[in-house]
């Protein structure tokens, strides 16, 4: 029985929405679908990561799945967008539009100042394989996790982070075999692949997760966002830039230069830095 005492934050309809001492559990709530994702699903998880992102005392975010399913009593993370949702352009929303809102929650997994644990009970398919990938972290359940791409089934394919950064991570040959043969891959293949973290027993994948989440708590906040976005950097081109230069420019609002130019402009007067040491 688990120890962790989950606080609901929010109550959703796709989703769940939980935090603890410093950690919050976002939960895909659709386990009859194989926890499929909706254009609705899609905006609730983008609410609760926003939420996560700005309140100052969650360091790590795990994004999770309920189950089993009450149909059959099988495990699943996600099986990306549902299918029933898809419209004549894409997946199709309550007022009737088209969206890729999906893409929106993947860069804010990737840009958000916190560590992002993907914690996979079951199959982690198509878009939802995706959103392990861009995750930090991935803990998957021993028993049940299986990893898949059927991108290339339904025409519903993501030529991003899914399948570009995959291939940085396990190599362009198994990215390609992942991709175009659409194989199942248990949770110790994965592992072994180097897209897993750790394979662990299923009855304590959340305590595990929770676990490593306080350990990562136990680090300094600003050296672990900086390490993320600097090992983000490269692979994210300008916008890695950007991210890890804000929080640089974070840093330097927080020396006495900067309180002297803001001072000097408020007081209307030319700044004085002489005093300020050129470090070496
Ligand atoms: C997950 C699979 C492998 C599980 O197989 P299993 O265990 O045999 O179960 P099933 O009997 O197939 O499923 C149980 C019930 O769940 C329903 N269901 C499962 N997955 C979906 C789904 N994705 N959408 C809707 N329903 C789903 C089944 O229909 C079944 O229902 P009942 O009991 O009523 O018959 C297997 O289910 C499977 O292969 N699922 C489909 C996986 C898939 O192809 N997903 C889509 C892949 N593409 C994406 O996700 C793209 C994401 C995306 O949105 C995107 C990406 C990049 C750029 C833009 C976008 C964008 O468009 O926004």
């Amino acid at each position: 029985m688990s120890q962790i005492n989950w606080q609901v934050v929010k109550e959703y309809e796709d989703i769940t929405y939980k935090k603890c001492n410093g950690v919050a559990r976002i939960a895909f709530n659709r386990p009859e679908v194989r926890n499929a994702f909706r254009p609705k699903t899609t905006s609730e998880l983008l609410d609760a990561l926003h939420d996560a992102q700005e309140d100052t005392s969650i360091g790590v975010v795990l994004l999770s799945a309920e189950g089993p399913s009450p149909k059959d009593g099988k495990y699943s993370f996600c099986s990306g967008g549902d299918q029933r949702a898809r419209g004549h352009q894409g997946y199709v929303g309550d007022d009737g539009y088209h969206r890729l809102n999906i893409l929106d929650a993947q860069r804010l997994i990737r840009f958000m100042p916190k560590v992002v644990i993907a914690v996979v009970p079951g199959w982690a398919v198509g878009g939802g394989h995706s959103l392990h990938v861009v995750c930090d972290l991935t803990l998957a359940s021993k028993e049940h996790a299986i990893f898949k791409q059927t991108d290339a089934d339904v025409t519903s394919f993501d030529a991003g982070y899914g399948s570009a950064y995959l291939a940085k991570m396990v190599g362009q040959k198994k990215a390609r075999e992942i991709f175009f043969l659409g194989r199942n891959y248990s949770a110790q293949d994965a592992f072994e692949m180097g897209m897993v973290n750790a394979v662990i027993p299923h009855d304590e994948l959340e305590d595990t997760a929770y676990q490593w989440a306080q350990e990562i708590l136990e680090k300094s906040p600003t050296s672990i966002k900086m390490l993320k976005f600097a090992m983000n950097l490269t692979d994210d081109g300008m916008v890695g830039q950007q991210v890890f230069a804000g929080e640089a420019t974070r840093l330097a609002y927080m020396t006495e230069e900067a309180k002297e130019g803001r001072n000097a402009f408020l007081e209307k007067r030319k700044p004085n830095f002489r005093n300020i040491k050129w470090l070496p």
